[in-house]
């Protein structure tokens, strides 16, 4: 039996965390306030610390992660900094709405409301919509939402030990005209959550941190796509997909996966499950090398002394 005071410790967590769906069915139908402040901004692009001028979401790469429960209400606020020169909007992919109405963009010093129901569960991008949005895509004005299904977890899409968000996006040479990127002219790298080689030691002496869980258990990844032009062909070296949910949904499950194409501004689940009986390490790159030796390669480690906060409360995305 429960302690009435712990259950209203758990019940106060619920309404702080975004994350309120833990295990067995959710809670849903909360109003969940989100603002976002979009800066113009130079930006550490990768890990030997150089700095890009980059257009973000509250100032990072990828913008913050929001995570709702299917049936919840997102009641969204957009600030354009009034020191920023350029126009700028926001595009849920979990919402419907008018494209014209609340996904239309707002002139700096401006700030725009608009409130959206996350009716399908799964993991959704975010993005500037504003012209030219290859630029404002590519310059890093891009997010991830996860929408947790209300039925919680089961048999057909089990908790994971450990949960991560990997956002791949584009880097173009610093000054690149719009027009240019669009016909991916003045391309120099892959971003991997804002960073060429973000968690990969083994290509960038200077990379520091890596994705890490235990011999065994299941790592969840959220796979957003925020290439402009070009598909990315997801695969864990030294592993295989347990299970993939197409657009992160429980209903499109596929099971034993090597390489999955994830075109853009797209998201998906994957799951990997690791030998239990000793470590082991995997890269999770795009197999199509102009991407993986660019930038798209994550070291997952997979050893009993994981750091136990990684992959899990506000750690799903390592900065
Ligand atoms: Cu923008």
């Amino acid at each position: 039996m429960r302690h009435p005071l712990s259950r209203a410790v758990l019940l106060a967590a619920a309404f702080v965390s975004c994350a309120a769906f833990a295990s067995g069915k959710a809670r849903t139908g909360r109003t969940v306030p989100v603002t976002m402040t979009v800066k113009e901004v130079d930006v550490v692009i990768d890990n030997a610390g150089n700095r890009q001028p980059m257009w973000t979401y509250d100032g990072t790469i990828p913008g913050p992660l929001v995570r709702v429960t299917e049936g919840d209400v997102v009641e969204f606020t957009l600030v354009n900094d009034p020191n920023n020169k350029q126009s700028h909007s926001m595009d849920f992919h979990a919402a419907r709405a008018d494209v014209l109405d609340e996904f239309a963009p707002i002139r700096p010093g401006e700030k725009k409301k608009f409130t959206f129901k996350a009716e399908y569960p799964g993991v959704f991008i975010y993005h500037c919509g504003a012209d030219s949005m290859a630029e404002h895509i590519s310059r890093g004005m891009y997010g991830v939402i996860i929408v947790d299904p209300k039925e919680g977890y089961g048999k057909g899409f089990p908790k994971p030990d450990r949960e991560y968000v990997l956002v791949q996006g584009d880097l173009f040479e610093a000054g690149t005209a719009a027009q240019d990127i669009q016909a991916g002219k003045g391309w120099k790298a892959i971003l991997i959550n804002g960073k060429k080689f973000h968690y990969d030691p083994v290509h960038d002496s200077n990379a520091s941190i890596t994705l890490e869980a235990k011999p065994g258990e299941r790592t969840r990844i959220y796979f957003v796509n925020a290439m402009i032009n070009e598909s990315a062909a997801f695969h864990p070296i030294a592993g295989i997909w347990e299970q993939v949910w197409d657009n992160g949904n429980p209903k499109n499950v596929r099971h034993g996966l090597q390489t999955v194409e994830v075109p853009p501004a797209h998201g998906m689940i994957f799951d990997i499950v690791s030998p239990a009986d000793r470590p082991t390490n995997n890269a999770l790159v795009d197999h199509r090398m102009k991407h993986a030796l660019n930038g798209a390669i994550t070291v997952l480690m997979n050893h009993k002394d994981a750091d136990p906060a990684k992959g899990r409360g506000d750690r799903l995305i390592l900065r």
